[in-house]
């Protein structure tokens, strides 16, 4: 542990010599300036682990200085190579400047008046983009939160006072937040549900098509899921079915092909709101504005986050005119729901989304992980399978011998890729698959570099 530090540091005295201003004006190359994490992160980590509940824990225990483009700048002025933005939120980039621009005129316009007190442009016109971004030309309304999980909620409630019934699908490996109904959405009990329960009743899962597992054609696995919610709810109590187009904390599970547009008819045949939960995958991750596009479904609702604003914090719900309208008057709400700077930065960076090429970026840098990411597969076993679209990739680790899942060296992989300066993350039910998240404003020589930091640390293995 560092003792150079004095405990008693402000903020400014822990940024490092090497600070300098984020946005795209980051150096983008790695650098391993010192050991990672380095002396001034190992005191915040001290400070943090004095001043913080343990339960909120870091996955690589840095702290950022600065960040832009695809790298981040940690406080021994170390440059790291950012394949997580933030769990893909930043997809237009740190910093990006047309964002921090709509972001400081707004906060000198004004910080916040509460929507729900007196209304602004800014969210009507989030609003307006989403009705005409989303997937499907039916008319639609938008309403804005903060988080995924709140979004998420808030879909819920729309479809229960929409369909006047009460029961909620949502499928195994499901990640849909951490509030009391999502933790009881979420599929995984450690770390997310273990110990927080009782959980909101009327949940019911039912099985997910994975392919590299279950070897089912995706309107078999459909079948099999929809034959399980007749017999176990029946189709008559569902008032919607939750699912995310591919799943993210979950293990980034992409279902067979035809197995979302066969749960989409079979909910619109029986009345079900189908929900498609985009958090994740929204807003040109997958090589398309919403992943759902890929095979044509359209959503009753879908709720978004992460990518919308750029780094602030937003969240929103959009649905057919008749299902969000079917709220009575004042039903949905919240302080600081759509708050006016987080609007101009979604504004911002819908732009950049829509005109700035970002769809087709993410489509290239998909090409690009698959291709190398496929190699060092062939070369090493412990990678069973390689999956995703677009900026949203991953490898499932596997004890080659059995198949089955080894979370224990997914571990080291990512522990291997962190000392070298790499930020993964990891995620699955069994903790067994590392994803990559790049910002879409990340150059082809970064990803190499970072896939290059990745062959050598899986093949020293
Ligand atoms: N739905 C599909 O991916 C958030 C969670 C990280 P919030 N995923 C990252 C963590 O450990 O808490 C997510 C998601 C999908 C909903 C959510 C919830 O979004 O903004 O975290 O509430």
């Amino acid at each position: 542990m560092a003792t150079t530090a004095p405990a008693q540091q402000g903020p400014a005295s822990a940024r490092s010599d090497h600070a300098q201003t984020g946005g795209p004006g980051v150096p983008q190359s790695r650098l391993l300036a010192t050991e990672i994490p380095g002396p001034r992160s190992r005191a915040l980590q001290e400070r943090k682990a004095a001043a913080v509940p343990r339960g909120v824990g870091i996955t690589l225990p840095v702290f950022t200085d600065v960040a832009g483009g695809g790298i981040l700048v940690d406080v021994d002025g170390n440059r790291l190579i950012d394949l997580g933005s933030g769990i893909a939120v930043t997809g237009v980039g740190n910093g990006e400047p047309t964002v921090v621009r709509a972001v400081t005129a707004q906060i000198e316009r004004f910080t916040h008046t509460c929507f729900t007190i007196t209304g602004y442009d800014g969210y009507v016109e989030v609003a307006e983009a989403l009705n005409r971004l989303t997937p499907g030309d039916h008319e639609k309304r938008t309403a804005l939160f903060n988080s995924g999980a709140e979004a998420v909620e808030n879909a819920v409630k729309v479809a229960r006072v929409a369909t006047g019934r009460d029961t909620v699908v949502v499928f195994d490996h499901a990640y849909h937040g951490r509030t009391n109904l999502t933790m009881a959405m979420t599929a995984k009990s450690m770390p997310y549900k273990h110990g927080f329960g009782p959980f909101a009743p009327s949940v019911h899962r039912a099985p997910l098509s994975y392919p590299f597992r279950d070897g089912l054609s995706g309107p078999d696995a459909a079948a099999a899921a929809i034959h399980q919610i007749e017999k176990q709810v029946g189709a008559d109590q569902v008032a919607a079915l939750v699912i995310e187009p591919i799943q993210g904390e979950g293990g980034f599970v992409v279902p067979a092909p035809g197995f979302l547009p066969a749960l989409a008819a079979w909910a619109s045949a029986n009345g079900i709101v189908f929900v498609a939960d985009e958090i994740q995958t929204g807003f040109a991750r997958t090589g398309r504005m919403f992943a759902c596009e890929d095979e044509g479904v359209v959503p009753d609702i879908i709720t978004t986050a992460k990518g919308i604003a750029g780094g602030m914090p937003l969240s929103a719900v959009t649905g057919r005119a008749e299902l969000m309208d079917a709220v009575h008057v004042g039903g949905l709400g919240g302080t600081y729901g759509g708050n006016p700077v987080a609007c101009a930065a979604a504004l911002a960076a819908i732009e950049l989304f829509e005109h700035g090429g970002l769809v087709e970026r993410a489509a290239a840098i998909g090409t690009l992980l698959t291709d190398r990411l496929s190699r060092i597969r062939d070369a090493n076993p412990c990678i069973g399978d390689v999956r995703g679209r677009g900026a949203m990739i991953a490898i499932e680790i596997v004890d080659p011998s059995t198949g089955a899942p080894d979370a224990a060296t997914t571990g080291r992989i990512a522990a291997g890729a962190h000392a070298q300066g790499v930020i993964l993350l990891t995620c699955g039910t069994d903790s067994n698959v590392i994803r990559f998240l790049p910002p879409l404003v990340i150059d082809d020589a970064l990803l190499h570099d970072a896939m290059d930091v990745l062959d050598s640390v899986v093949t020293a293995l």
